[in-house]
């Protein structure tokens, strides 16, 4: 009798650690430290055409290094250690990850020297963590740091139609429209909550990779062609190494836009297919602040061309290569 109540009271309390478990695993704070800085950038740090060498860089070459306003991320508070980035990130500012349940702490720090913010698309906020209007964040002047929080509810995370991860921009916005042509802009991804890898890793675990592209047409000299940049994560004629996956791999591709009305781009792969909810195609449309994930399996060796299928874009640059070797 005392045996069998001894073993009903200590089930129950497994369950309740059980239930104290799940439920501190859903709901884990996630901080981040990025401070916007001035930088040299480079969009074709070859300097040349590596897509067609002998077409050159024709009057985009005119001038390759521009200063930039960048998103860097650092380990800690004492921003001096910045996370590592993969090349193929090229100008985009960190990449934050969620799943939903979480909490995202970002630490602001402005180190230029006019007001930036951060203001993001699709996690849940209150005015003074929206980084833009009049909120306390709205307008973080030179030298001037501050924490946002951003919670990644349900309304944050994949829709019933959505794969188990989904992209979402975060951009300065005190002068939204100069501030993203200076570069400031990055991703959250939030991944559905019961496709996390783990608590420390929210990435999803039915996915081997997943890459990010921006594209967007730099505007660096008043409306002159040759200033008009027109790039994949800030980089123009190949010059953004970096994508690279294996036969059978499951490949997830963050497509993003931002601009003008000129930003109307199709994202093209050569060799392989994509699902876009349930559509088959290799062809994604995109239009400015546009925000899509698409999943491929690559299925055909070889160094690919990726780039948007606008003629004018196609002619201005808007174009890299990306790897497929064989499978694992
Ligand atoms: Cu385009």
């Amino acid at each position: 009798m005392t045996t069998s109540r001894t073993k009903n009271i200590s089930t129950i309390v497994l369950f309740i650690i059980g239930l104290l478990t799940a439920a501190s695993a859903q709901a884990a704070v996630r901080e981040y430290w990025i401070a916007a800085e001035k930088v040299t950038w480079n969009y074709a740090p070859a300097s040349k055409n590596l897509i067609t060498e002998d077409d050159g860089l024709g009057v985009w070459g005119q001038t390759l290094t521009y200063t930039k306003y960048r998103y860097i991320g650092y380990t800690d508070k004492n921003y001096t250690t910045p996370l590592p980035q993969p090349e193929w990130m090229g100008i985009l500012g960190p990449q934050l990850r969620a799943a939903v349940g979480d909490t995202l702490k970002i630490h602001f720090l402005n180190k230029t020297d006019r007001p930036l913010s951060m203001h993001p698309h699709g996690v849940r906020y209150d005015k003074n963590s929206s980084g833009a209007d009049g909120g306390k964040g709205g307008d973080i002047l030179p030298g001037k740091s501050y924490t946002y929080t951003w919670i990644v509810d349900e309304h944050a995370g994949p829709g019933p139609s959505d794969p188990s991860s989904i992209v979402w921009l975060y951009h300065s916005h005190v002068m939204s429209e100069e501030e993203t042509n200076l570069g400031l802009v990055g991703t959250i991804v939030v991944t559905r909550q019961d496709k996390a890898r783990s608590e420390s890793n929210p990435a999803p675990h039915d996915i081997d990779y997943e890459y990010t592209a921006l594209y967007m047409i730099f505007n660096e000299e008043n409306d002159e062609e040759s200033g008009m940049k027109h790039t994949i994560n800030g980089r123009i004629f190949g010059n953004l190494p970096g994508y690279d996956a294996r036969i059978g791999d499951r490949v997830r591709w963050h497509l993003i836009a931002l601009g003008n009305e000129t930003d109307n781009h199709t994202v093209h792969w050569h060799g392989q297919t994509v699902l876009h909810y349930g559509r088959r195609t290799d062809v994604i449309e995109l239009m400015p602040a546009s925000m899509t994930s698409v999943d491929m399996i690559p299925r055909s060796p070889g160094n690919w061309l990726f780039h948007c299928h606008v003629n004018d874009h196609m002619m201005a640059g808007m174009a890299t290569r990306w790897q497929v070797r064989e499978g694992r």
